[in-house]
C-alpha cells in the first residue's frame, strides 16, 4: 500500500482506509464541517421566503433548491465522518460557535429579487469554488462534491433566470433586481476567503491538494465569468473601479473591504446570532424526532436478536 506521501505525490486519492497525518485529517474535518454548516445555515435566507414566493412556478422551484442544500449538508456530513467525528461532535461545535459556517448567510433577504441575486451570484461563486474541490486529494470529499456542483449549476441558472425576468419587467421591478445585486455583489467576493496574504490554511491546504487554487485566484475568476453575465442581464455591479485590462485579458475588480468580512466571521454580521438562534432551536426542536429513530433501532435490533 502507498504511504500518504506517495499519493500525495502521484496525485492519488486519499481513502478513509489510508493512514494520514493528524493535521490532514483535521483541516479537512474543519473544512468539510464548515461547508456542511454553510448548506444548512444556507437554507433559512432563502426558507424566508417560500411562504411569499410569486407564483406556485417559483415556489416549486425554491422549495427543490432549499431542499437541495439540506441534502448537501448531509452528503458533507457523511464525508467528513468518514474521517473519524460523529454528526453529534460536529452540530455541538457549530451551535457552541467552535466551527464556522460562510460569512455570506449573515446577510438578510430584503426582497423577492434578493433570491435571484442569491442563485446567481452565491450559487455562483459557490461553483467557482467547488469546481477544483471536484478534485481535492481526499476521495470521500471530492465525489460528494460531483453531485453538489450538479445541482449548484441548477440553482445558478435559476437564480439568473429570476433576476433576468425581474430586470426586463417593470421598472419597479428592474429596480429590485439592481437593489439585491448591489447589496449581495461585494459580500459573494469575500465568500472566497480572505486576500492570499492573509489566507493561513491556504499554502498547506494547496501543498496536499485539498485546496487547488489559491482564494484570490478563484476570486478573479468569479469576476471575470460574472461581468459579461452581467451585461447579459441589463444590470450593473455596484463597483465603480471595474474596468477590463485589454493587456491581461481580465476585468481589474475596486478594492474589497476584508474589515467587513472578518466583522462578520468573527460574528458581528447583520444576522449572525439570528442564524445561529435559529439553527439551535430547530435542532432542539427536532429532539423527539432524534430519540424516536433511536428507539425505532433499539427495537429493531432487539427483533433481531430474538
Ligand atoms: N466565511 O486560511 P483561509 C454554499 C475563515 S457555498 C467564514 O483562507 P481556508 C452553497 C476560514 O475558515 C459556502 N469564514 O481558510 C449554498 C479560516 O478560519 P479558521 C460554503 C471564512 O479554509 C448556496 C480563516 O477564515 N462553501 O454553502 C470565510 O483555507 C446557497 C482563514 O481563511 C465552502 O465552505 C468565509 N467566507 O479557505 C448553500 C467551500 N473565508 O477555520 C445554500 C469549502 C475564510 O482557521 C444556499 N471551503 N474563512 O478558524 C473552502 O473552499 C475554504 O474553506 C475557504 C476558506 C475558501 C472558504
Amino acid at each position: 500500500m502507498s504511504t500518504f506521501e506517495e499519493l500525495i505525490a502521484a496525485n492519488e486519492r486519499v481513502e478513509p482506509r489510508d493512514d494520514m497525518p493528524d493535521a490532514y485529517r483535521a483541516t479537512l474535518v474543519r473544512q468539510i464541517a464548515q461547508h456542511a454548516h454553510s448548506e444548512i445555515i444556507g437554507m433559512q435566507p432563502e426558507g424566508n421566503w417560500l411562504t411569499r414566493a410569486p407564483s406556485l412556478r417559483r415556489k416549486a422551484i425554491l422549495l427543490a433548491k432549499v431542499q437541495d442544500e439540506a441534502g448537501h449538508g448531509l452528503y458533507l456530513y457523511a464525508a467528513a465522518e468518514t474521517l473519524g467525528v460523529s454528526r453529534e461532535e460536529l452540530l455541538d461545535a457549530l451551535h457552541a460557535g467552535r466551527q464556522k459556517y460562510s460569512s455570506i448567510f449573515n446577510y438578510p433577504t430584503l426582497s423577492w429579487a434578493d433570491i435571484g441575486a442569491i442563485g446567481w451570484l452565491v450559487d455562483g461563486a459557490a461553483i467557482v469554488n467547488q469546481v477544483p474541490l471536484c478534485r481535492c486529494s481526499y476521495g470521500p470529499y471530492a465525489r460528494a462534491m460531483v453531485r453538489v456542483c450538479k445541482e449548484e449549476s441548477f440553482h445558478q441558472r435559476q437564480g439568473f433566470e429570476l433576476l433576468h425576468t425581474l430586470s426586463h419587467g417593470t421598472e419597479a421591478q428592474h429596480a429590485m433586481a439592481q437593489d439585491a445585486v448591489d447589496r449581495w455583489w461585494w459580500p459573494s467576493l469575500m465568500m472566497f476567503g480572505p486576500p492570499d496574504d492573509a489566507s493561513t490554511h491556504s499554502a498547506q491546504s494547496m501543498e496536499w491538494g485539498i485546496k487547488r487554487f489559491s482564494n484570490d485566484t478563484l476570486r478573479q475568476r468569479f469576476v471575470d465569468m460574472t461581468v459579461p453575465q452581467a451585461e447579459a442581464l441589463g444590470l450593473t455591479l455596484p463597483d465603480p473601479d471595474l474596468r477590463w485590462d485589454e493587456e491581461a485579458e481580465t476585468w481589474r475588480h475596486g478594492e474589497i473591504d476584508f474589515t467587513e468580512l472578518f466583522e462578520v466571521v468573527k460574528g458581528n454580521g447583520p444576522c449572525n446570532a439570528q442564524r445561529l438562534g435559529h439553527r439551535v432551536q430547530a435542532h432542539e426542536d427536532g429532539a423527539w424526532v432524534r430519540e424516536a429513530a433511536a428507539a425505532y433501532a433499539r427495537k429493531q435490533a432487539e427483533k433481531g436478536r430474538a
